[in-house]
């Protein structure tokens, strides 16, 4: 099999219309790797289309990781020169609501395990067979601290997380045989979109999580991945937990 240099890998990233995804794809495209750039904002896809394709090919792809049916068509009908994945970075996911178990509102845990559970399935299972037939492959799960500890009213986003560890550690089992690499990254707070999406648009509240101490930036996790993703093919970064300096666990954060 050849050396695979990053010039001529080609990275699926779920979710890269904002934050997280957004700031890998940027990295990425630094390093020489083209990018399949997914999520359902259109206009965010465009923008960021234009802003890559200076330096490396860029396809997008809008779709709902939801629907299964949308995921299947969008990555079978992938034009020739990106058909071959060699990078699938599921980042797609939110937490929908802050609620105690006693009050959470179903459609929001609807949201959480369809698309951070259910959608990261989707999109695995659309793409993983071709790595299994190569014997070559690189998958990087976004899980979160909430993946590791339960916090006050984080029940469900918890449980989607602890899901994404599940499957971290299942996928990682399962493809051993076949020489995919397998890693999860589970961050602590990250200043994104997130807070936004799970205050249903309450700017103000969202902005107060970040305040008084320095939050994660997408950027140092985007440069984390880059660096999971530029190892030799024998090194294999299997779960990583980071955290800003200021938090110490889901719990403890040290506010000024
Ligand atoms: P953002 O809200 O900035 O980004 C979320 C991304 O997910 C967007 O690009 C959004 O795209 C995409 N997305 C959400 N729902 C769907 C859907 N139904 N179908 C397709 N794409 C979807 O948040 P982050 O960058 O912070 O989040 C990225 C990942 O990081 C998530 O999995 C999150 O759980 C995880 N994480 C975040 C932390 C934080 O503190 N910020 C900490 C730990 C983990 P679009 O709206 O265009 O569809
Ligand atoms: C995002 C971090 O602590 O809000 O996954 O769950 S937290």
């Amino acid at each position: 099999m050849p050396f695979l240099t990053p010039m001529n890998m080609t990275a699926l990233i779920t979710g890269a219309t904002s934050g997280i995804g957004k700031a890998t794809a940027i990295a990425f495209s630094k390093e020489g790797i083209n990018l399949i750039i997914c999520g359902r904002r259109e206009k965010a896809l465009r923008e960021l289309k234009e802003q890559l394709e200076k330096k490396v090919k860029v396809h997008s792809l809008q779709f709902d990781v939801r629907d299964k049916t949308e995921v299947n068509k969008a990555i079978e009908g992938l034009p020739e020169e990106f058909q071959k994945i060699d990078i699938l970075v599921n980042n797609a996911g939110n937490a929908h609501g802050l609620d105690p178990i006693q009050t959470g509102n179903t459609d929001d845990w609807d949201a959480m395990l369809d698309i951070n559970v259910k959608g990261l399935l989707y999109v695995s299972r659309a793409i993983i067979p071709q790595m299994v037939a190569r014997k070559q492959g690189h998958i990087i799960n976004i899980g979160s601290i909430a993946g590791k500890e339960v916090y006050p009213n984080g029940n469900v986003y918890s449980a989607s997380k602890y899901a994404v560890d599940a499957i971290n550690k299942g996928m990682r089992i399962d493809l051993n045989e076949s020489g995919i690499r397998v890693g999860a990254i589970n961050p602590g707070m990250v200043e994104t979109g997130f807070s936004e999406v799970r205050f249903k648009g309450d700017s103000e509240r969202a902005k107060s999580v970040y305040e008084g101490y320095q939050p994660l930036k997408p950027e140092d996790i985007a440069d984390i991945i880059r660096f999971m993703v530029t190892r030799p093919e024998h090194v294999n970064i299997a779960d990583l937990l980071v955290l800003p300096t200021a938090q110490a666990s889901s719990t403890i954060l040290k506010k000024e």
